[in-house]
This record gives structure tokens, sequence and C-alpha cells, in this order.
């Protein structure tokens, strides 16, 4: 059953603390940076080149996550989701540019066998590659029932960003929250009001493994998804009230404009499938960034965000003072390949003087599908000029999908399925002195070396999107299509460059490509994979091993890292581990 939750009034309340307790229920917004460290030129940053190497501050920001498992309505129906420090989605980690990052995980997860890592989307890491948080290929996962791991590292690029457990398809269940680094951001932007993240996911009501147990199966069963929300909430009430597990729901989350006054959002694609068409009523968006690259800013009516993709927009509150308007996401249908029972997420937005008791009653914003692509190349400009150089390297590689040895449904990639060894992490075997760089073919590791530069032409035979993910880097983004590359480079100066891009459908007849191109001065273990969390689930994973020389001799591996796989050896040989998919 869906319907639209009535909002909770406010009744016995005085005037004033009737603000109070509006300004309660509308997200805070955010400062322009954190004052608590020391300013140079009244900047955190100070000088440092906006487009270039991060500075150092000397501030270390310390968090503490503890997680663990709860039952909860988000929508009406009774899950059972994670939680970081009670809260679904995760705390916003806030850090200047140029901070250091400290983050203790303990995972208090009840289970017999679900172990946890958090990856930080989108940072760079250099010099720490092992604090990636990707299980199986720089650590071992934090064992549950108290398990605990410390991430350091540096807040090295600014704008929005998000964390997630990078553990099988976890993050499905709640695992994930934002992060926003305070930086410089272009001289001609300037806002009044930063609201903060704005995270859009789809939602199933079955738990990751059920729906990984029904994505693998032969033939597989579509899976189904049953809610979109705007961080964790939505106007969408999802239950069938015979059922004893439907509950009452927190309603949509709610933000406020000021009438004539510049907005900053930071939209968040934290889903695991879905294709993301956000909007807000009667409002435009000049786009500022896409994930953490500042682009050349561009008016639009509608971002399209696919899993893992961040876009900072800027809106001007052109409505009255009495206004309320929904801010909306809509999954693209075209590109899921499934149904879903609610295909849009609201939130809602109410100007300075109005009724936050009243329910927005404002239209869509019409939007085209666009073969599940982002925004055109030629459009999305660096607004920071990086031109690439000719390549050292290039790699040709093929996404197919078919069954494996056991009759599951899988991904390849160049005919091989990715599968991790949560007792053998990549890295740590490259970083041992006495390792050797050869692996087990479903590693799907592709050894780069020392190359300069790789370029990687990815052909998808496969009639889904795929939001094509790389750790460590920025990508540039040379060219899409279908059928075959031309060789044409588009904006060959200054290409399209960030931490995540749509890999657009094949057809029955014609492959699709993307071509992406980095520099490696990043030495590590870089996992480079589809963001739908299924599909990373199912094999559609590589990595790139880049300058392993350099992570032997260059690089000092943490006593930590060791400590965390004895403990994970000690747990798994006491408990049973089910990995049911890639691991990652
Ligand atoms: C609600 O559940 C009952 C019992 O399972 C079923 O008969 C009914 O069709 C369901 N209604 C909806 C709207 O799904
Ligand atoms: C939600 O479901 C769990 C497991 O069935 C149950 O223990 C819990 O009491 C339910 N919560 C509510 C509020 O009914
Ligand atoms: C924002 O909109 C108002 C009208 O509602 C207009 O006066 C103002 O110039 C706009 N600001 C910008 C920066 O476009
Ligand atoms: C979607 O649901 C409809 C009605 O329940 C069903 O007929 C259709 O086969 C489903 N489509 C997919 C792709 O699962
Ligand atoms: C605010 O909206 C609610 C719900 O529509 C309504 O009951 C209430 O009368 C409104 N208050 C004012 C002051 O208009
Ligand atoms: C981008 O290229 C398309 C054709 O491929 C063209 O129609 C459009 O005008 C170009 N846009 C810009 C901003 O150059
Ligand atoms: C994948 O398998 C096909 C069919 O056996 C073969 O033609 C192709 O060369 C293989 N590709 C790679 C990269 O091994
Ligand atoms: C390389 O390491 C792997 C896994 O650690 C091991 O199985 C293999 O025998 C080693 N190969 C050589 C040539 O030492
Ligand atoms: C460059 O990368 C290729 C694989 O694409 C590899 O075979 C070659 O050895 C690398 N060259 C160097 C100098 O490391
Ligand atoms: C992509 O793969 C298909 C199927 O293997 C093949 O026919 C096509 O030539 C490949 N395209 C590229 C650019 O490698
Ligand atoms: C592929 O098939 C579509 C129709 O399914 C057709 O319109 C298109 O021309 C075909 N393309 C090629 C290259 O054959
Ligand atoms: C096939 O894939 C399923 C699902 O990922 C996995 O559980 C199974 O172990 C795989 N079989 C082999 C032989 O790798
Ligand atoms: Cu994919």
């Amino acid at each position: 059953m869906v319907r639209l939750l009535k909002f909770v009034v406010l009744t016995t309340v005085t005037a004033s603390s009737a603000i109070k307790a509006v300004s309660a229920l509308l997200s805070p917004n955010l400062p322009k940076f954190l004052t608590d460290g020391p300013l140079e030129d009244g900047l955190p940053w100070g000088k440092a080149n906006p487009a270039g190497d991060p500075p150092n501050t000397g501030v270390t920001r310390h968090y503490h996550f503890t997680i663990r498992r709860e039952f909860k309505s988000l929508d009406g129906f009774n899950k059972s989701v994670i939680l970081i420090n009670d809260q679904f989605p995760g705390p916003a980690i806030e850090a200047n540019w140029g901070d250091m990052i400290e983050v203790t995980v303990v995972n208090n997860i009840d289970s017999q066998d679900e172990g946890v890592t958090l990856h930080w989307h989108g940072t760079t890491l250099r010099k720490t590659p092992w604090y990636d948080g990707v299980p199986g290929v720089s650590q071992c996962p934090i064992a549950p029932l108290g398990g605990r791991f410390t991430y350091t590292f540096q807040a090295d690029q600014y704008g929005t960003g998000w964390y997630h457990s990078h553990y099988s398809a976890q993050y499905d269940d709640g695992l994930y929250g934002p992060m926003v680094i305070y930086g410089p951001v272009q001289p001609e932007i300037s806002y009044d009001f930063d609201l903060g993240p704005v995270m859009i996911s789809d939602y199933f009501h079955m738990s990751y493994y059920e729906a990984l147990e029904i994505s693998f199966a032969k033939p597989p069963q579509p899976l189904h998804v049953d809610n979109n929300l705007i961080n964790g909430k939505t106007a969408f009430y999802n239950c069938n009230s015979t059922e004893t597990h439907c509950l009452p729901a927190p309603g949509p989350a709610k933000f406020q404009f000021h009438s004539g006054k510049l907005h900053r959002l930071r939209l968040i694609n934290t889903g695991s499938l879905a294709n993301q068409k956000f909007s807000i009523d009667n409002h435009d968006m000049t786009v500022i960034a896409n994930d953490y690259v500042p682009v050349k800013p561009y008016k639009t009516k509608v971002v399209t965000l696919g899993a893992g993709q961040r876009t900072d927009v800027i809106v001007n509150a052109t409505g009255s003072p009495t206004d309320a308007v929904w801010m909306r996401s809509d999954i693209d249908m075209v590109c899921l390949q499934t149904n879903a029972t609610i295909q849009t997420a609201l939130a809602a937005i109410y100007y300075e003087s109005a009724n936050i008791s009243s329910v927005p009653r404002t239209k869509r914003t019409a939007w085209e599908s666009n073969n599940c692509r982002n925004d055109p190349l030629n459009q999305t400009v660096p607004y920071y000029q990086l031109t690439p150089p000719e390549p050292e390297t290039v790699q040709t590689v093929t996404v197919t999908v078919g069954y494996n040895e056991t009759g599951f449904v899988v991904m390849f990639m160049d005919n091989s399925s990715f599968r991790a060894d949560y007792n053998d992490p990549v890295l740590l075997d490259v970083s041992n002195p006495r390792g050797n760089f050869s692996f087990p073919r479903e590693r799907n590791a592709y050894n780069f070396g020392s190359n300069s530069s790789v370029r990687l032409i990815l052909n998808n035979t496969y009639a889904t999107v795929h939001p094509m993910h790389l750790h460590g880097h920025n990508f540039w983004v040379l060219a899409e299509g279908l059928g075959s590359w031309d060789g044409k480079i588009t904006n060959p100066s200054n290409p399209l460059r960030r931490d995540t891009h749509n890999l657009q459908p094949g057809t029955s007849n014609q492959s699709s490509y993307v071509v992406l191109q980095w520099t490696q001065d990043n030495p590590g273990i870089w996992p480079f994979h589809c963001h739908m969390s299924v599909h990373s689930s199912a094999g559609m994973f590589m990595l790139s091993i880049e300058h392993p020389e350099l992570i032997k001799t260059d690089l000092q591996i943490p006593m930590i890292m060791a400590q965390t796989c004895r403990d994970w050896d000690f747990f798994s040989s006491t408990s049973f581990v089910d990995q049911i998919d890639s691991g990652a």
C-alpha cells in the first residue's frame, strides 16, 4: 500500500518555542568551513592553490563509529538496518581541505558472519592505500562482536563525498554516510546557505543477503525496489497495513529556503541500483562540481546521478516567502531493468514563512531518459584545466554476463568474475617484501607497473548501465558511445574528470563503451568496479596494480593491518563466513 504520510502537526507550542521546533525539524545549515583550527588569510587552507596539492593544516578530526543492527521503519516496513552511532544514514564526517581524518570503527554487529569495512569514496588515500576499506583487497574485514579498526587519512580533495561499507552489498542495509570537505569555491560562485548532504538512495525491504540470493539464482529473479529515500526518509509510506511488520514512519526530510537567497545542496547517490533524476519543483539548479571536481558552472533543471556519484548545485530561491515545494528524485526505470513499487523520493522544502505542517502541492519537472548517460561530455568542463597526455599503455576490457561453474548468474570482466579472499588481502601480499605479483585469475589483477598513465577502454555487452568507479583517482572521461570508439576525445585539452561515470547500456546488436584515462601517481592496489552493488557483488570488479615496486619500498605498512587479519583469521576459523558474492 502506498500513501503520502500525513505530516506531524505541532499544536501546543508558543511562538518562540515553535521557531525552535521548526528549526529542529528542518535540516541545519553547514558553515563555509570549520573555524576551530589555525587560519591563514582567514582560511583554514590559506593560500593553497585550489587546483593543486592539499595543504597540511596540522588538524586531525577524530570520529568514533559504533556499528550495530537494529529493526527500524524508514517507510513503514520494519527492517533490520545497520546504524552508525544509532543513526541511519550514518553521521556526517566534516573536515577542512588538508585536515587529517581519523575514524575508529567498532563492529558491534551481533551476527555470526558479518564483517565490516568502510571505504572513503573518492578520497585518493595517497601514501595510505591500506585505509581504502575494501575487504580482501586492502584489508581483512573488521570482525563482528566487537572488532575495532582505526582509519587515518587526509582530506585530500574538497567538496562532497561519502563513505560506505565495501563488505559484500552491506551498504544496501544502511551502512553509509556523507563526507563534507570544506574548501575553495570557484571565484564567481557564492552562496548564502549550505543545506548540506542530500543522500538519495533506492531501498529494499529485503536484506542485502536475500537480494543477492535472488539476483544470482538461475534463472535470476527480478529484484524488487521497494522505495526511494532522501536522507533515509520519504513521504511515501510503503507497507500493507494488514501485515504485522508495518509500523509508523518518520515522514520526509525537510529543508529550508530563504527567498532571494542562494542555497548549496550536496547531492549524493548512495543507492544500490538506480540511476536517479533529481529536480526541485519550479526551480533551476546551477551545477558547480561533479564528484570532487569543480566544473564550469552550468544551469539545469535535472541532475542525473548514477550510484556513487555526487553533484553540488546552487539553487536560487526564486519563490515567494510562503512557498512549500518538493525536492524529488525519480528512479529512471529504463535503466533499472526491474520493478520499483515507489519510484520517487520526496523531501519538502519550506520557504521562511511557509506553514511547515502543510504538504507541498507542486508539480514535477519533466525529464528525458538520455539512455542512462550522465550529462553530455561537452557540457561538463572541469574548472581547473588538466590535459591528458598520450597514454603509456592502453587496455581494453569487455564486460559480459553469464553463469559460473556452480550455475549462478555472475558478471565477467575479460571472461573472469572477481572474487576476493577475505583472509588474504592483495595489498598486504604485494607489500610483503617476500610477496610476489602473481595472483589467482579471479582477482582480476591488471598490473600496470610503472607506466605513467593508463587508458582503459571499457566495452559493455550488457543492456544495463554501469556507474564505473575507480578508487584512488579521478579519471578523465575521454569518450563514450555505442559501437566502437572512433579515437576522438571530447574536449581534448580539458576533458571531464571525476571518480564515477555512467557507462551506458549496450544494445542487442551493439556494445557500448567508455574511454577513461588516469595518471599513475598513487602507488597502491585500486579497485575499478561497477557501483551497482549487485553488479559489484556479481564480480564486475577488477584491480589496477599501480607501481607495485614503490608499494614495497616507499610505503610503511601499519601494524594494525596484520593484527586485523589475525583477528579475522581467528574469527573465521571459529565461525562459518558465508561469502555469497565477490566479497566487495
Ligand atoms: C495485503 O496483505 C493481504 C494478506 O497478506 C493480502 O490479501 C492483500 O492483497 C494485501 N494488499 C495489498 C494492497 O498488497
Ligand atoms: C520489528 O521486527 C522485529 C523482528 O521481527 C521485532 O523483534 C520487533 O519487535 C519489531 N518492531 C516493532 C516495533 O514491532
Ligand atoms: C535570484 O532570484 C532573484 C529573483 O527571485 C533575483 O532577483 C536575483 O538576482 C537572483 N540571484 C541570482 C544570483 O541569480
Ligand atoms: C513488474 O511487475 C509487473 C506487475 O507486478 C509484472 O507483470 C512484471 O513482469 C514485472 N517486471 C519485472 C521486470 O519484473
Ligand atoms: C498549516 O497547515 C496545516 C495542515 O494543512 C493546517 O491544519 C493549519 O491550519 C495550517 N496553519 C496555518 C497557520 O495556516
Ligand atoms: C555538445 O555536442 C552536441 C552534439 O554532439 C551539440 O548538439 C551540443 O550543442 C554541444 N554542446 C556544447 C555545450 O558544446
Ligand atoms: C573471452 O572468451 C572468448 C570466448 O571464448 C574469447 O574469444 C576471448 O578472446 C576471451 N577474451 C579474453 C580477454 O580472454
Ligand atoms: C606468489 O604468491 C602466491 C600467493 O601468496 C603463491 O600461491 C604463489 O606460489 C607465489 N608464486 C611464486 C612464484 O612465488
Ligand atoms: C605497462 O602496462 C602494461 C599492461 O597494460 C604492462 O604489460 C607493462 O609491463 C607496463 N609497463 C611498465 C614499464 O611497467
Ligand atoms: C566489444 O565486445 C564485443 C563482444 O565481444 C566485440 O564484438 C566488440 O568488438 C568489442 N568492442 C571493442 C571496442 O573492443
Ligand atoms: C541495431 O538495431 C536497431 C534496432 O534494434 C537498429 O535501429 C540499428 O540500426 C541497429 N544498429 C546496427 C549498427 O546494426
Ligand atoms: C558462483 O557464484 C556464486 C555467487 O557469487 C558463488 O556463491 C559461488 O561460489 C560461485 N561458484 C564458483 C565456482 O566460483
Ligand atoms: Cu553494473
